[in-house]
This record gives structure tokens, sequence and C-alpha cells, in this order.
């Protein structure tokens, strides 16, 4: 079975990260959300919020799974015995430093390689950071994100504000 792990913070998903996940799990026979549990790192919506957000977008994707990891994105690859790590580049400055993560994991597991996907043009300019400014500021964020995921950044800066 060709297992791929989609790492990310995913804070929140997008529809780039969406088309992505659409995408790389026509590829593989199971595709594995890595949501990145690390409490250094600061995000708006917990692991646990994240994981429950992306299980609800994917219900109907077959052979998608969703979990959070801690620790280094090669030891949650070998703990899942997965063989491919999914990235998605947008732009040049991207490759710069995916280029420099999947050198230095395939160094780490010669036995898994990553492989990337080219933005959709249509999603190409979108990031959960742009997505969660105009969010903060009230804007209509339709265009970017999954509808659920409208609600939900609502629901956190009006508790933010009150
Ligand atoms: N279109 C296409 N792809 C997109 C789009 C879009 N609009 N937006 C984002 N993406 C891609 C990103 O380029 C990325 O490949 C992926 O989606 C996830 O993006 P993010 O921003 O949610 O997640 P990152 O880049 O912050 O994730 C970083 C990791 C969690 C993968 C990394 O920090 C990690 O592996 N950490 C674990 C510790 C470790 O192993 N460290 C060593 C390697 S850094």
């Amino acid at each position: 079975m060709k297992i791929g792990i989609y790492p990310g913070s995913f804070d929140p998903i997008t529809l780039g990260h969406l088309d992505v996940i659409k995408r790389s799990s026509k590829i593989v026979d199971k595709l594995i959300i890595g949501v990145l549990n690390n409490s250094a790192k600061k995000c708006l919506f917990t692991p646990e919020e994240r994981v429950e957000i992306i299980r609800r977008v994917t219900k109907d994707m077959d052979n998608v799974e969703v979990e959070s990891f801690q620790g280094l994105l090669v030891d949650f690859a070998e703990l899942k015995k997965a063989c491919v790590l999914v990235r998605g580049l947008r732009a040049i400055t991207d490759f710069e430093y995916e280029l420099q993560i999947a050198q230095i994991n395939h160094k780490a597991n010669p036995n898994v390689d990553t492989i990337f996907f080219t933005t959709n043009v249509e999603f190409s300019y979108i990031s959960s950071s742009l997505v969660k400014e105009f969010a903060s500021y009230g804007s209509d964020i339709s265009p970017f994100v999954p509808e659920l995921v409208v609600d939900e950044l609502e629901k956190k800066f009006n508790k933010i504000s009150d």
C-alpha cells in the first residue's frame, strides 16, 4: 500500500491546501494529512481544532485521514509507513524553502521522497496568514477557504474581540 503524508500547519486549511489534497489523494492509496502540533509555533487554532476542521472538510474523501503529529516529520512518516511526502509550491520563494526541507528529510530517511504539486493558478495567491489577516478585519474570505472555515474564523475573531 502506497501511503503519503501531506504535512502542514493548516492554520486554517485553505482552498489551496484542499486542491493539493484532492490531487495528491489520487496518486496514493492512502493520504494522511499531518497537522503539526508544536507548542512553540503560535497558531490561531489548536491542533485539535485544526484536525477536526480538516476531517469535516475532507469527510467525503475515502482514502484521506487526518492526524496531528509532534516532533520530526520523518519520524512520523516512518511510524505511518509512508513513502511519500506531499508539498505544494506556489512561488519561487516556496521552492527554496521546500527544496531544503525535502533534501534534509531524504537524507534523514532515504525511504521517504517528497513530491511537489504546483499550485492551481486559481489558488496561487492564497495563504493561511493572509486569510487570517483579512478575517481579523471582518473582510469576506469566502473565495479563499471552505465554507466551514469561514464560520470557524468568524467565531474565533468574534470571541477575541468580545
Ligand atoms: N496552493 C498550493 N499549495 C499551498 C498553498 C496554495 N495556495 N498554500 C499552502 N500550500 C502548501 C505549502 O507550500 C506547504 O507545502 C503546504 O501547503 C502546507 O502549508 P502550511 O503553511 O500549512 O504548512 P507549513 O509549511 O507551515 O508546514 C511546515 C511543516 C509542518 C511541514 C514543517 O514545519 C515540519 O515538518 N515540522 C516538523 C518538524 C520537522 O520535521 N522539521 C524538519 C523539517 S522543517
